[in-house]
């Protein structure tokens, strides 16, 4: 019974390792239609590990990828400005989200529809690169309806 419950222990420990403490999660890429130039991707990177630094992003669906922020003006209207050497502190929860910080795929190599999954690398200073999964969404089914006109502000 001993040597079972080792075992247990062992694989439960193998299953949580992450490497380094980094684990990105919930993401996803805006739809782009035919046409569309840009598409916004949002995901979360939680750090378990020390402090680090997002030194890029790849993903095979566009040429570029920069990370913006979002800020909205007195007047309303929202402006991107790009954010570089973004660090992530040791126990943070650095979320990309609709109407925040989010990662802006320029120079769009396909259409991108609601349903596809496209592989997403983060390459960071300390851990080197992690690579999570993104679905597409429809404009309709991603649940900010609020702030599509910030995001989709290019
Ligand atoms: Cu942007």
């Amino acid at each position: 019974m001993k040597y079972l419950i080792i075992i247990l222990f062992a694989l439960i420990s193998c299953s949580q390792d992450t490497g380094s403490g980094i684990e990105i999660k919930n993401a996803w890429i805006r739809e782009a239609p035919p046409g569309a130039t840009v598409a916004a991707l949002y995901l979360e990177i939680n750090n378990n590990g020390g402090e680090d630094r997002i030194v890029s992003i790849n993903t095979p669906v566009s040429e570029i990828a920069e990370i913006h922020n979002t800020q909205v003006a007195p007047d309303g209207t929202g402006k991107m400005i790009k954010l570089e050497n973004v660090s992530i502190q040791s126990g943070e929860l650095l979320k990309f989200s609709p109407g925040g910080k989010h990662i802006m795929l320029i120079n769009l190599k396909k259409v991108l529809k609601p349903g596809e999954v496209y592989e997403v690398t983060v390459d960071f200073k300390n851990s080197g690169q992690k690579s999570v999964n993104a679905v597409v969404k429809g404009f309709s089914n991603s649940g900010d309806e609020n702030h599509s006109g910030h995001s989709m502000g290019h």
